[in-house]
């Protein structure tokens, strides 16, 4: 055993923590192709690795994952340690990975001091420069350095480095993401010229209400501080006032440049002035409360994993800021600094978490939890210095967040003072501490609205653990609450976004929320035929294995925004905007912290029908933030028929860094009144075209089964159905977690999945065909008793469906509600040659009875391909709500029309919701040569129960009778 992987201890031979910065000084990167072995235990090659001479080595790049790259394999846990618990002790088998690289000095290398810097190695790292033993450490997402000043040479350097998969340190880094290994940040080599400045604290402070500033910047060694634009010249250590100064905002990130000279080394400085305070329970900045609208972002990459480029985290940040989030959660350790360093730049609140959990200790009860164990103290602490050292001077990092999922123990006090300490000037954050003695947040995960609620009055439960009226209670209360978690966004969901929203603005005590979060840890895969598809941890052979709740983003794994990312972004706006045609007015509340209106400008168009009619643009009075304005509504000439819509948007007046002038931020719909709706599909009284053959009847159109009464045949279409659907294929969220919310389970127990149907009579009546029979699961003694009235006016064929439950739905013995099925429609098989849709009703994107904000009222033609959402999971996904007619069409097909009377709910894929069901991966659906469309009268909504409260009841569908009606016809 190698006795550094398994000691608890931090490292060995490495210089202190400091600050992150760039810096004229020479720099030389050590990233590139280095030389690779990889050997099954932490004794790696052993005398090899250090031989000078020794060919046959493999190659790899750096910074990479070993596991990613063609070595081994990389696995994925939610809470398990791939390891049994027994710290700080270890397995033998250990892959270990041997790394060397070769490099000269350039000529021009100053004379002073060289330092080796690794941003991040996973696990542990053991470093040799040309033989000699530097020092060894863990901590994987945090940078350590040694000096090199003695060991390096002008030419001819091998660089050496053991790393081990598993160490002591892992123990610390048990986050609900992939296990991967290697070197996956950068290696540099740094000269640090005499008398040049190693570490610096920048304390730029802001008063809000005085509008002046104050600077100083300490440093480790004298040097010169200059700021041009302010006019500063200063030594370090001396402070500075100022008269006027612009404050940094996540809305305004005010960066005043300068630089840190010492040395003759030029440090540059990024400045931003702010205060960022607790005051009466509520989290206040430059003098305003803030409202923390975030993501909980992992570093991922489908390719690369944790081993991100510059481009592809200035992407994570555009998305951001065009998805109006505002807060970034670094769940669940601290990411590259120049992560942070963007944040600064496009303006993104940073809630900075540090690279701890022991989650899986609670596979032990807890016991030997290393937060509670004195032998952990010197790990955890170094942990924390070496993120709040790294990154203190970033205006962008507002909150210090001890770590994740870790529960409680001893060291927790000595971790809060080793932050109050060195940092006053930020307050920390930490979830699973019940007393919250050593956090200033209250904080929790995934509660329900209830709870919330509570929450918002100070009048929450006492947390178990603690007691009522002690003064832990007493404190706890008075404390801001943070929402670190919540909205878990895997597969198709989250639902109830603006719910959660409009209580979240409600109360100053809520400093925020962040969803669950950003991007899906999917992985590239390739079948054997050569088919990429999303790789999860289920697609490994492996145990403990977390199946697809690595698959739980906004994002898709290759950052395609999913629909709940436009969802956030519209239940999130800065600015709401509120149409209010009765009275005549359209009014802008500004949410913003910082900014008026200002950068935005107003349009409004309007539709009729879903197709333009008039626009122009809205001269919205400026206001501040927490402020409304009104304007009137602008004259619309009314349309004589169909529906009107009004349509007001907010967008960018200006290009900003992450988006372009005429980036769409808000907007708002209303319907103005003119004619009723207006479809014109009263019921007519024309005498029926009703023909009934001996095996068939003909209504128009339209040809039935005289027995079954199916509909066989549309104007020379083959046709199947309608059949009554009372399922959808399992959402990850209806599937929902432990005890929770188990719809999906209770659907298939009672057979929801495998409804039988029968026909009971085929009958005329008053020219109308109606179909009676009844749909029930086998086994139940529960079902639904259906009536199809078919009804031709000489121009279009109406169907009206009765679906009435019968038995005991209520009363089965699955989970203690009723049984509620996710839909409630009909199902129609069309000929495959359909091709595209045509509708007027919410889209463009699918939408859902509790996931339908982002979706607006308009007129959409979309291939029917592009109507599915390609979940990585295949699941329940493409509805769309509030249709009022639906139109396919494909070449030498007659368009089919469907309309509402008023409104319904449609799918239509090329498998059927069996099918879908049945996939472990979207490559695996194959078009039936059918088109499968369901005109539903409704769904239930989509909650985010995979790891959250349940559905809540007012989106389910209750068990009672319904009845609408479709229009069909055929041009
Ligand atoms: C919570 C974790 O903090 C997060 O990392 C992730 O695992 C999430 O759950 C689920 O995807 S912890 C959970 C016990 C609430």
């Amino acid at each position: 055993m190698i006795e550094y992987a398994a000691d608890p201890g931090p490292g060995s031979g490495r210089r202190r923590p400091r600050a992150d910065f760039t810096s004229d000084a020479p720099r030389l990167s050590l990233n590139g192709r280095w030389e690779f072995r990889l050997a099954e235990t932490a004794a790696g090659t052993g005398d090899q690795l250090l031989a000078a001479d020794d060919p046959g080595w493999d190659t790899i790049r750096v910074p990479a994952h070993w596991v990613l790259e063609g070595h081994d394999r990389p696995l994925y846990t939610n809470t398990a340690f791939p390891f049994p618990i027994d710290p700080p002790r270890l397995p033998a088998q250990n892959p270990t990975g041997d790394y060397r690289r070769r490099f000269d000095l350039p000529s021009a290398w100053p004379a002073g001091r060289t330092v080796l810097r690794f941003q991040g190695v996973d696990s542990c790292a053991t470093v040799w420069l040309n033989g000699r033993l530097l020092g060894h450490s863990k901590g994987s997402r945090l940078p350590f350095e040694f000096d090199v000043t003695d060991a390096v040479r002008p030419t001819g350097n091998l660089l050496a480095v053991r790393v081990n998969r598993w160490s002591s340190g892992s123990y610390l880094e048990d986050q609900d993401m992939w296990w991967l290994p290697g070197i996956f940040r950068d290696v540099e080599l740094l000269a640090r010229p005499d008398g040049a400045s190693d570490d610096h604290f920048v304390h730029a402070d802001y008063d809000a209400a005085a509008g002046t500033g104050e600077l100083r910047v300490d440093a480790d060694v004298p040097g010169l501080v200059e700021l041009p634009e302010l006019g500063i010249r200063v030594a370090t250590g001396e402070t500075v006032r100022l008269e006027q100064v612009q404050p940094w905002s996540a809305e305004r990130p005010r960066l005043y440049r300068g630089t840190l000279t010492a040395g003759g080394e030029r440090i540059d400085l990024a400045i931003g002035f702010r205060r960022v305070e607790i005051t009466d329970g509520v989290l206040i900045i430059n003098g305003r409360p803030v409202k923390l609208r975030g993501v909980n972002r992992h570093e991922h990459d489908p390719d690369r994993g944790r081993a991100l480029d510059r481009e592809t985290m200035i992407d994570d940040i555009v998305l951001m800021k065009r998805h109006n989030v505002n807060a970034v959660r670094t769940a669940h350790y601290p990411p590259h600094p120049e992560f942070l360093r963007l944040c600064d730049e496009y303006g993104l609140w940073v809630v900075e978490e540090c690279d701890i959990e022991t989650h899986g200790f609670i596979y032990a009860g807890w016991q030997g939890n290393p937060l509670d164990e004195p032998e952990w103290r010197d790990a955890l602490l170094d942990r924390i210095d070496r993120m709040i050292e790294r990154d203190k001077n970033r205006p962008s990092v507002i909150i210090w967040s001890l770590g994740n999922e870790s529960w409680t123990g001893r060291n927790l006090a000595a971790i809060e003072d080793r932050i109050r300490r060195r940092d006053p000037s930020r307050p920390l954050h930490y979830e699973r501490e019940p007393s919250y003695r050593h956090s200033d947040f209250f904080s929790k995960m995934y509660l329900d609205l209830d709870e919330l609620r509570l929450i918002a009055d100070r009048a929450e439960p006492t947390p178990d653990g603690v007691e009522a009226g002690s003064d832990d209670d007493h404190r706890r209360r008075g404390l801001p609450f943070l929402l670190c978690e919540y909205a878990h966004a895997m597969g198709n969901g989250p639902g109830g976004l603006s719910d959660y929203q409009e209580l979240l603005e409600s109360s100053d005590r809520f400093a925020g929320a962040f969803v669950w979060e950003w991007i899906d840890h999917g992985l590239t895969g390739r079948t054997e035929s050569g088919e990429a598809y999303v790789r999860h941890g289920g697609d490994t052979d492996y145990r403990p294995n977390g199946g697809s709740y690595c698959l739980d983003g906004l994002l898709f794994a290759d950052r395609t925004p999913s629909p709940g990312l436009d969802e956030l972004k519209k239940a999130i706006e800065p600015v709401t905007i509120m149409i209010d045609p009765e009275a005549g007015t359209i009014t802008v509340r500004n949410r913003q912290h910082t900014a008026g209106l200002e950068q935005l400008r107003f349009r409004w168009h309007t539709e009729v029908d879903g197709l333009p009619a008039e626009s122009g643009s809205l001269d919205v009075p400026d206001c501040r933030p927490g402020q409304r304005a009104s304007v009137p509504l602008p004259r619309v000439a009314p349309a004589e028929t169909g529906e009107t819509w009004l349509t007001v948007t907010a967008e960018l007046a200006h290009d900003q860094l992450w988006a372009p002038a005429g980036h769409e931020i808000a907007w708002a719909q209303a319907q103005l009144p003119g004619p009723s709706t207006g479809s014109g599909h009263g019921l007519s009284t024309t005498t029926p075209e009703l023909v009934e053959g001996q095996t068939t009847i003909t209504l128009g159109p339209a040809t039935f089964d005289r027995g079954t009464g199916s509909l066989i045949d549309l104007a020379g279409l083959p046709v199947t159905g309608p059949t009554l659907d009372l399922w959808r294929a399992p959402t990850e969220n209806d599937r929902g977690q432990g005890d929770r919310n188990r719809l999906a389970a209770t659907w298939q127990a009672v057979g929801l999945d495998r409804v039988l149907h029968r026909t009971d009579a085929v009958h005329v009546l008053d020219g109308e065909l109606v179909i009676t029979g009844r749909s029930a699961p086998a086994t139940q003694p529960f079902g639904v008793i259906t009536r199809f009235a078919w009804r031709w006016d000489g121009s279009e064929l109406r169907l009206t469906v009765d679906a009435d439950p019968v038995g005991p739905w209520q009363e089965t013995p699955y989970g203690k509600h009723a049984v509620t099925p996710p839909r409630i429609g009909i199902r129609l098989g069309l000929p495959g040659g359909f091709r595209d849709a045509t509708w007027f009703g919410r889209g463009p994107d699918e939408s859902y009875a509790d996931s339908r904000a982002a979706a607006r009222v308009g007129r959409f033609t979309r291939p029917i391909d592009a109507l599915q959402t390609p979940y990585p999971v295949p699941q329940e996904n493409g509805n769309h709500v509030d249709t009022r007619w639906l139109q396919l069409s494909g070449d030498g097909l007659p368009a089919l029309r469907v309309t509402g009377a008023p409104l319904f709910d449609f799918t239509a894929r090329r498998w059927t919701s069996e099918a879908l069901a049945a996939a472990d991966h979207p490559h695996q659906l194959e078009d039936s040569g059918r088109v499968w469309l369901n005109l539903d009268h409704g769904q239930q909504g989509l909650g985010s129960a995979s790891c959250g409260p349940p559905l809540p009841d007012r989106y389910r569908l209750p068990i009672r009778p319904v009845r609408y009606s479709v229009m069909i016809t055929l041009d």
